[in-house]
């Protein structure tokens, strides 16, 4: 059978299952565009000369890498010119990008992005990824404020992330799913490789920042000290344990093989609320995760429910497979 590229896949779902207007298949089709151009940027690596930190920090207080620059602009650029969105958030922007007057059009929708996620890893070839949120414009906004973009997760039309990786993947769902396409470089199409991923509900793996373990909260060392006591501890199995430090790597991988992965608070995060951002990171990373069977909580609440108080504002993220993120949750 011929395989069905990301277009072909997007208009079978309109067809079939009465799903998304053409202007939303076409605002998906700018959203692959955008990442396209991301991958090449990535993949020619230090070819670019553009592999380096600059002076300036971002609103989270982090050195930023040129490439957050350049992927940013990318994001942007290729978003912006038809007019589906009233307004765009970018972790690496401090306030939200004003879309030019004259590329105002239907202006229904607003994007929320993280253009390039783990960009400490860029320079040592590890995988990388964008993420990305789209949310409802508020009825009769225009110019949407940044009270306009502080809607929880649940209220999210769509989430995806890509990841730059051993192959260049695009992964989203707008509520009906999760579905995976991978980057053809010769032909330069998105094809649909992963038909409506699911994460296994039982895992024995976690991936967690250890080098943090003397700052958890005590769910969290309870938690993993029973995980790594193994075949004789409470758990009854050997747990492995995975750190990329690449959100998007995890997340994928536990997409494909399941998993638990976490960033709790910590003693050293209490005072910013945690490490991964809530609505460039966690609601969009929730969102798919949720649609393909998991589980995704902040220990106390489900993540999509957390009803957002500041447009950079983090929180503590466990998710991956059912049974386990509900055994973590059992901690607290
Ligand atoms: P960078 O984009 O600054 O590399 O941060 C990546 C990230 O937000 C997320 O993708 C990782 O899971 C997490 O931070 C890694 O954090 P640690 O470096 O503290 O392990």
């Amino acid at each position: 059978m011929e395989k069905q590229t990301f277009s072909q896949f997007l208009l079978d779902e309109q067809r079939l299952r009465g799903i998304h207007d053409d202007e939303f298949v076409l605002l998906l089709n700018d959203i692959a565009t955008a990442c396209k151009s991301i991958s090449r940027a990535v993949c020619k690596g230090a070819l670019n000369g553009v592999m380096g930190s600059l002076e300036c920090e971002n609103i989270q207080g982090e050195t930023q890498k040129q490439l957050d620059v350049i992927t940013n602009d990318i994001f942007i650029g290729v978003n912006q010119v038809a007019g589906y969105y009233a307004g765009m958030a970018s972790e690496e922007m401090d306030a939200p990008y004003e879309i030019p007057v004259n590329l105002r059009k239907s202006g229904k929708y607003l994007l929320l992005f993280d253009p390039l996620d783990g960009s400490s890893n860029v320079n040592v070839n590890i995988s990388v990824g964008t993420i990305f949120s789209i949310l409802r414009c508020p009825e009769g906004v225009e110019n949407p404020k940044i009270k306009d973009y502080l809607q929880a997760g649940i209220t999210q039309v769509c989430s995806g992330y890509a990841l730059y990786g051993s192959s260049t993947m695009l992964v989203i769902t707008t509520g009906f799913g999760v579905n995976g396409f991978t980057l053809d470089n010769d032909v330069g199409e998105f094809y649909l490789t992963h038909l409506n991923m699911r994460v296994p509900e039982d895992t024995h793996e976690f991936a967690i920042n250890m080098s943090n373990q003397k700052s958890w909260e005590a769910p969290v060392k309870n938690y993993i000290e029973d995980c790594l006591k193994g075949t004789d501890g409470p758990r009854g199995k050997q747990f492995n344990m995975r750190w990329v430090a690449s959100m998007v790597a995890e997340v994928h991988r536990i997409l494909i093989r399941g998993g638990i992965f976490m960033y709790p608070v910590d003693s050293k995060l209490k005072d910013k609320g945690g490490k991964l951002r809530l609505m460039y990171e966690a609601n969009p990373m929730s969102f798919i995760v949720e649609q393909a069977g998991g589980l995704s909580s902040s220990g106390r609440q489900r993540i999509v429910n957390i009803k957002p108080s500041a447009l950079h504002q983090r929180v503590p993220v466990i998710m991956g497979s059912k049974n386990e993120v509900e055994k973590m949750c059992s901690y607290y």
